[in-house]
């Protein structure tokens, strides 16, 4: 089993369309293993994006993540990291495949519903700047 980090966030929490990603997460056969609602400070956006600080994006996502709650999962699932990119579709909503979060519901390619870990490495990363192993079930 493996485990993966995702976040909800606040374009989906803006539109109430929580419980419509939690479902398709049930439905690809994703254990909610960790689960909670919180709103990130600036400055704790900026940590958990740290690898795109260089990036022309990072101030106006890290302005995006912090405007409002986000829900921070973890995910388990055999090949979880790879087929939980794979349910969320392309970074661009625009771009994403029929049937993933992105394409069903993303806005743009800053408001895209949904992150996910892209390796083994940023999952160890990402899940602990989150969950501490108790709140891990
Ligand atoms: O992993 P993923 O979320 O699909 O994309 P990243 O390349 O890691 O970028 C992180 C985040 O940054 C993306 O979900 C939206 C935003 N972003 C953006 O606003 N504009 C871009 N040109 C690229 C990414
Ligand atoms: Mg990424």
């Amino acid at each position: 089993m493996e485990r993966t980090f995702a976040i909800i966030k606040p374009d989906a929490v803006e539109r109430n369309v929580t419980g419509k990603v939690l479902a398709m997460i049930e439905a690809g056969g994703f254990k909610i293993v960790g689960m909670k609602k919180i709103l990130l400070s600036r400055a704790q956006a900026e940590g958990f994006y740290y690898v795109h600080k260089e990036r022309p994006f990072f101030g106006d996502l890290c302005t995006f993540m912090s405007r409002g709650p986000v829900i921070a999962l973890v995910l388990e699932k055999e090949n979880a990291i790879a087929d939980w990119r794979g349910l969320m579709g392309a970074t661009n909503p625009a771009n994403a495949e029929a049937g993933t979060i992105r394409k069903e519901l993303g806005v743009s390619i800053e408001e895209n519903t949904v992150h996910g870990s892209d390796s083994p490495e940023s999952a160890s990363y990402e899940i602990p700047y989150f969950f501490n192993q108790l709140e891990l079930v």
